[in-house]
């Protein structure tokens, strides 16, 4: 793999309900996310964060999407910051905050990889538009976002037809879609590994199957890793966890597999919540996950 990572830290929580995921990227440090890339060989620039505003108010009240000037901009920022970094030829590793900044993540690598493939581990679909999200909250409208669906504003970042192909899309970890988003997915044809296909066909089979959808006609393969998907047992630091998800030791199969295939070219770490937290459970989970999707090796 690309010998150079670069962090890009993205403290958001705009785009979710609860307060506190802002504080992600400091977690994730904390938890030594730099120290423990460099000690797999890796050369790893810090970025640092971009800035996230704290707007008086919600200035785009009366819409179903909760704070989008702000939203919007910030991933203008963090779309021009990732393509920055890919032109350099480092690899981006995005840390949040909610799962927003996926937009502005993805809008950067198509910029450099336009026939991305997408892996979104998560309890979610992030399927979600205005018309039919119950909640407002953007974090739940990214993926929908960066497929090409959704407010003119988010959609238009890095270009309006730079956009991701649903046939080279896989979620992983799904068991809380909202009607609107099992429709949606149907329509688009974009393959869902459920938490039914995980534990009837085990992770290994699933992450190979997924594997040949991402890399079947693709340039590149990203990971979009919302901690959510992991059961709330083992990440228990995450704004809106689901019961029965994904374990820890599936999780760490998964990115192993994911190294071995060395196909990945960018990659961010979401969701992460300390104020819901215990003892930095979750952010130390991410990083050890980072460690092994970068090729960790146990013996
Ligand atoms: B996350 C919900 N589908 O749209 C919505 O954590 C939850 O990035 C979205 O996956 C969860 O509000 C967003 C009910
Ligand atoms: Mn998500
Ligand atoms: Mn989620
Ligand atoms: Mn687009």
């Amino acid at each position: 793999m690309n010998s150079n990572i670069s962090i890009i830290g993205v403290p958001m929580d705009l785009g979710a309900d609860r307060r506190g995921v802002d504080m992600g990227p400091s977690a994730i440090r904390y938890a030594g996310v730099v120290e423990r890339l460099e000690k797999i060989g890796y050369t790893v620039h810090d970025e640092g964060d971009i800035v996230v505003r704290r707007p008086k108010q919600n200035t785009t009240a009366g819409t179903n999407l909760k704070y989008l000037d702000e939203i919007a901009r910030v991933n203008r920022e963090l779309c021009d910051a990732v393509s920055g970094e890919m032109k350099k030829g480092h690899f981006p590793l995005v840390i949040g905050g909610d799962h927003s900044i996926a937009i502005g993540t993805i809008a950067g690598v198509l910029q450099h990889r336009p026939k991305t493939g997408v892996i979104w581990y998560d309890a979610h679909g992030d399927m979600n538009t205005a018309e039919t999200s119950p909640s407002g909250n953007i974090h739940g409208m990214s993926l929908a976002v960066s497929l090409g669906y959704g407010h003119e504003s988010l959609t238009s970042i890095g270009g309006a037809d730079a956009n991701l192909d649903p046939e080279k899309t896989v979620l992983i970890g799904a068991r809380a879609l909202d009607p609107g988003e099992k429709e949606f997915i149907q329509k688009l044809g974009v393959k869902v590994f459920t938490m039914h296909e995980i534990d009837r066909m085990g992770m290994a089979r699933v992450m190979e199957e997924a594997l040949k959808i991402v890399t079947n006609g693709t340039d590149g393969v990203h990971l979009s890793l919302d901690l959510d998907g992991l059961d709330p047992h083992d990440c228990p630091g995450v704004g809106t966890p689901v019961i029965g998800g994904i374990s820890y030791r599936e999780s760490h199969l998964a990115m192993e597999i994911l190294a071995e295939a060395n196909v990945l070219t960018s990659a961010e770490f979401v969701e992460v919540n300390p104020i819901l937290d215990q003892m930095n459970q979750t952010a130390r989970v991410a990083v050890a996950l980072m460690g092994s999707v970068f090729g960790e090796k146990l013996l």
